[in-house]
């Protein structure tokens, strides 16, 4: 997106500003603050019931670039107020889970921690973008101690599968080529792909139910009915 050199040096003077990288410090405070959570989560599950539901978590905080992009594309001001305000994805944590039940698992565990206010939820794979993406999306509020006070910091979290994942980066890559030969081939491939995974992660979740039904019972170690 072409910015025009106005709004850039403005937001330049704006991130010279001791108050802009304090801002950023506190975003970076909120990723370790729910990051931590998580994995204390993990490590709990892992040993009281031998499986761990989490088997990545990547974090980043949003470029400048990226945000100043943002801020103009929703039509917001330049300005710390502004960016508090208006993203809600400065600080960003993604969670990858194997399986999708894990990722429901996690985000109602996550999500009933009394230090937690969940603003939104975007369920992006009960209902998938149009070109096949699908993700479980929220935004909550953690409160970080300061040396003189409390805030409530906004933190993105997105959680879903690898195979999710590996949809993601590569239709993300592709987003940002702007030379993309064939590219209604390619998105059509891959919402094609898109689905073909969703049906995938849905036959992985009965295998491992099946694997985890009682012994004796009508699931038991077997898969019948799942593979096609
Ligand atoms: P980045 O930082 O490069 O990841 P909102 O934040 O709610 O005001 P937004 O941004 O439309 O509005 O929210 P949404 O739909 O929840 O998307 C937030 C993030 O999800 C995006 O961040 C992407 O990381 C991811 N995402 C959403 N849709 C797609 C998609 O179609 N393909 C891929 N690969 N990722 C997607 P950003 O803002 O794009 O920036």
């Amino acid at each position: 997106m072409a910015v025009d050199k106005r709004i850039t040096k403005e937001f330049d003077k704006l991130r010279a500003q001791k108050e802009y990288e304090i801002l950023m410090m506190r975003y970076d405070s909120a990723i370790r603050e729910v990051g931590t959570k998580l994995e204390i989560l993990n490590s709990e599950l892992a040993l009281v019931s031998d499986e761990s539901p989490i088997s990545s978590i990547q974090t980043r905080r949003k470029k400048d670039a990226s945000i100043l992009e943002k801020l103009i594309r929703q039509g917001n001001e330049i300005s710390l107020e502004s960016i508090e305000a208006n993203l809600n994805d400065v600080a960003g944590i993604r969670v990858i889970c194997s399986f999708v039940d894990d990722i429901y698992e996690v985000a109602r565990m996550l999500a009933r921690q009394d230090d937690i206010t969940v603003i939104m939820i975007k369920d992006y794979i009960k209902k998938p973008k149009p070109n096949g993406y699908r993700s479980y999306h929220m935004i909550v509020e953690v409160p970080v101690f300061f040396s003189n006070e409390k805030r409530p910091m906004r933190v993105e979290v997105q959680i879903r599968t690898v195979a999710m994942n590996f949809w993601a980066s590569l239709e993300h890559q592709i987003k940002y080529k702007h030379d993309v030969k064939q590219a209604e081939k390619i998105g059509k491939d891959l919402k094609d792909c898109a689905d073909t995974i969703a049906n995938t992660d849905l036959r992985m979740q009965k295998i491992r139910e099946a694997l985890k039904a009682p012994e004796g019972s009508e699931f038991s170690n077997t898969t019948e009915g799942v593979l096609e």
